[in-house]
Formats: C-alpha cells, sequence, structure tokens
C-alpha cells in the first residue's frame, strides 16, 4: 500500500541506524518546549548599542546543546504549522493550516504517543482557545490538556500587544503545570514577540534599532522582553520544583522579519539580502537543556523542526520507529543532513538550493547546478510523500495496522 512505500522511503532514507548518545536521557523526566514567538537566529550573540539582545539565551547556549544551523519549516500556517512539524515529522501544506484544513486526520503524534508512555501532556498558551484551530487540532494530536487564554487571568495592566504578556503568562503557568500528574510533555506558545512587536516604552530594556523598517526597530525590543520572560520562567521552574527534572527544549517557530524589511535588514546584518541569504535567514534557534548535563556543545549540522519527534522521542527512550516521519535525530551523525523547506529550497552539507540557483552553503557563491540536481528531486517526492500522507488521512490504515499487530503482540 502506499503509506507502507512511504515508510519504507523514510525509513531508509532518515532513519538513523545509529543509537543516539543521549538515547534515554530524559527517561521519565519532564518535557518542557518553549515554542519562542518570532525568533530567528540571528540576534543571538548580537549586540544593539553595546548591549546584548538576547543575554539570557546567550549564556544558556554555553550550558546547552545549541544547533546553529537549524530551519524553520512552516508556511501560511505559522506557529501552527511549526507545531504540526515538531509533532509529527510531516511537512505543512504548500497552502493553508493543516490544523484548519486536515483536523481531523489521523495521525501519530508525539503527544498521543507518550499519553501511551505514562506521560501527561499539555499546551500552554494565552490567547483564544479556537485560534489556529487549536482546540479541535490538539484533540487529534493527543494533548491531554489545554491551558488557554480563560485559564489565565489577562488585564489591560499584563497585556503588551496581543494579549497577555510572556512574563505573566509564564508565572500564571506554573500553578496549572504544577496541577499536571508527572511526568509530563508540555509546550508553553509565547505571544509577545509577535508582529508588530510592540513594547511599551516603559518596558523596554534595549534600544530600538534605527533604520527605515519600524518592524525591525522594534523587534529588538520585544525579542529583548521575550529573553527575559524566558530567564525568568527558568526562575519560576527552579522556584516551584520543576526545573531539576526536566528537560527544556527552546525553539523559534517561524521568521518574525519578512523579506519585505530587506533593506533595513541588509543594514543590520552588513551584506546584502541575496536569495541565499534568505533562506539563511530562516534559521531558528533551537536549545536543548538538560538540567546537570555536562557534555553540551554547538552543534552546526544541517536541521530542522522535523528533526525534532524522533530527536525528543530517542531522548525519553521511546521507541520512535513506528511510523512515517521526516525527520532524523540531531544527535546521531549517519544520515546525510538534508532539510527542505516547504517552498522547495533545502539546504544539504555542502549546497544550498532555492529559486533555481544553487550556491555553495559555506560562501553563498553560486555554483553549477549540477551540484544540486540530484537533490531535487528527492525534495520534491519527501513533500509529495507528505502531502499524499495529509491528503489521503494515509495514517489511518497505518494506526490501524499498527493497532492490530501491538495486540496480537500482547496477546
Ligand atoms: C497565536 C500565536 C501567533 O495564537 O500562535 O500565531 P502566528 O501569527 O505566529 O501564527
Ligand atoms: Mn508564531
Amino acid at each position: 500500500s502506499e503509506i507502507k512505500q512511504i515508510e519504507e522511503y523514510t525509513d531508509k532514507h532518515m532513519k538513523s541506524d545509529q543509537p543516539s548518545p543521549l538515547e534515554g536521557v530524559a527517561k521519565d523526566k519532564n518535557i518542557i518546549y518553549i515554542s519562542a514567538e518570532s525568533i530567528q537566529s540571528f540576534v543571538i550573540n548580537k549586540k544593539i548599542n553595546g548591549k546584548e539582545i538576547t543575554p539570557f539565551l546567550n549564556d544558556l547556549i554555553e550550558n546547552s546543546y545549541y544547533f546553529n544551523n537549524f530551519y524553520h519549516q512552516t508556511e501560511q500556517g505559522k506557529t501552527s504549522d511549526s507545531e504540526w512539524v515538531v509533532e509529527t515529522s510531516l511537512y505543512p501544506l504548500s497552502r493553508g493550516a493543516v490544523f484548519f484544513t486536515h483536523s481531523e486526520n489521523e495521525t501519530n503524534a508525539v503527544p498521543e504517543i507518550v499519553s501511551n508512555h505514562g506521560y501527561t501532556s499539555a499546551v500552554f498558551h494565552a490567547n483564544n482557545k479556537s485560534f489556529w484551530n487549536r482546540s479541535v487540532m490538539y484533540d487529534t494530536l493527543g494533548y491531554d490538556e489545554f491551558f488557554s487564554e480563560s485559564a489565565y487571568e489577562v488585564t489591560p495592566d499584563n497585556s503588551i500587544g496581543w494579549g497577555l504578556s510572556d512574563k505573566d503568562f509564564f508565572k500564571q503557568s506554573i500553578k496549572h503545570l504544577k496541577s499536571l500528574e508527572e511526568p509530563y510533555y508540555t509546550k508553553f506558545i509565547t505571544l509577545t514577540n509577535h508582529f508588530p512587536f510592540e513594547m511599551p516604552e516603559e518596558q523596554q530594556t534595549i534600544d530600538k534599532y534605527d533604520s527605515s523598517s519600524s518592524t525591525l526597530n522594534n523587534y529588538f525590543t520585544t525579542v529583548k522582553y521575550m529573553d527575559e520572560s524566558i530567564e525568568q520562567f527558568f526562575q519560576n521552574l527552579k522556584d516551584a520544583g520543576e526545573y531539576e527534572d526536566s528537560i527544556i527544549v527552546i525553539y523559534g517557530d517561524h521568521y518574525g522579519i519578512s523579506e519585505n524589511h530587506n533593506k533595513a535588514m541588509s543594514q543590520f546584518l552588513g551584506k546584502e539580502i541575496t536569495p541565499y541569504e534568505h533562506v539563511q535567514l530562516q534559521r531558528v534557534p533551537l536549545i536543548v537543556h538538560i538540567p546537570g548535563h555536562e557534555d553540551n556543545r554547538t552543534i552546526s549540522k544541517v536541521s530542522g523542526q522535523m528533526d525534532l519527534k524522533p530527536t525528543i522521542l530517542n531522548m525519553m527512550g521511546i521507541d520512535s520507529e513506528q511510523g512515517v516521519s521526516f525527520g532524523t535525530d540531531l544527535f546521531t551523525n549517519d544520515v546525510d543532513p538534508f532539510v527542505v523547506l516547504r517552498d522547495g529550497s533545502f539546504i544539504t552539507e555542502n549546497y544550498l538550493y532555492t529559486r533555481d540557483t544553487c550556491y555553495d552553503r559555506d560562501s553563498g557563491e553560486e555554483v553549477e547546478s549540477t551540484h544540486c540536481e540530484p537533490f531535487k528531486a528527492k525534495a520534491q517526492t519527501e513533500l509529495d510523500y507528505s502531502d499524499s500522507v495529509i491528503y489521503g488521512d494515509l495514517l489511518r490504515f497505518y494506526n490501524a495496522e499498527y493497532k492490530e499487530s501491538s495486540e496480537t503482540e500482547t496477546k
């Protein structure tokens, strides 16, 4: 059947045959994901008028695994696409948001998988529960709890921009977090660093940038605020006794600064934003923080949001082999790095392809298209296979068969 063929393909091309050195490191530990709104990697270790934009994250990176070539893989579904990719290891769609168009699909998502291993799963996000159709989709993905806007006290005083400020959001989340039976698998979705990046002057702790784009100028003030709010959250977790037994994974959901601001971006970065640079700007931070862990480092391999599902499941000591996954465990090295973006651009170890042009990944120089040619078909195959799974709701066959065979096994 088609789903078997797709699974064979992803097993052959994406699945690592090595054990991850971090296999089981998160066994029975709590997992805390922070989906960091609109943060892009270019702000890391950068300054505005001599002041670090992300001082807390810059320090955290030194005590964590940091992936500095990690790409978001979202499309029109923005935050919801990132959630889809991270929880399912499938691509988003090229148009629309899976969260709206396929919310009744059978999935094989992480929340459901970990529930079968004794975990309680929950999402924390202080926005209306129907936004992005989350209340429906979270059931589909197998989440046990969703703490949405109604679980929080939201007032004009504690709101910034889109709603409850991140600092208040994290602070108020702790009591809900403590109410969960351990171990838990959770995701905190921040909101303050959202376009148009409004920050009340009295809460601004870094200068605005000075360029022709007020969007980019403001951006740094809300990124700085998010950095502070994550720092405060770490303290909240420590104070509540929730830190030690948890593994904290922070990732950027998608870009914050669109190509409409290329002129200002080019001023900030001191270089022209070529199509190559545009793709490089789709990198978002990924930080895996394991309290008390020693062997931390920056990992520069090419990676994407798709890789989180197998990575986290292996860390949890849960067999991630069952099912279709377009990602690879980030801590293994036997599969050639290959990240496909939804628009068909792709990044390999040596090359970056976008808009019909092949670039050297290191230098950004244009190279002979023959270098990228072998990967073009592969990228298209992946996108097509993923689309087939979604449009055909193919996991319903897979899951039915899997359930049947695991029932036979237990008999
Ligand atoms: C809304 C938040 C932001 O709940 O997730 O959505 P976005 O516009 O980034 O997709
Ligand atoms: Mn978002």
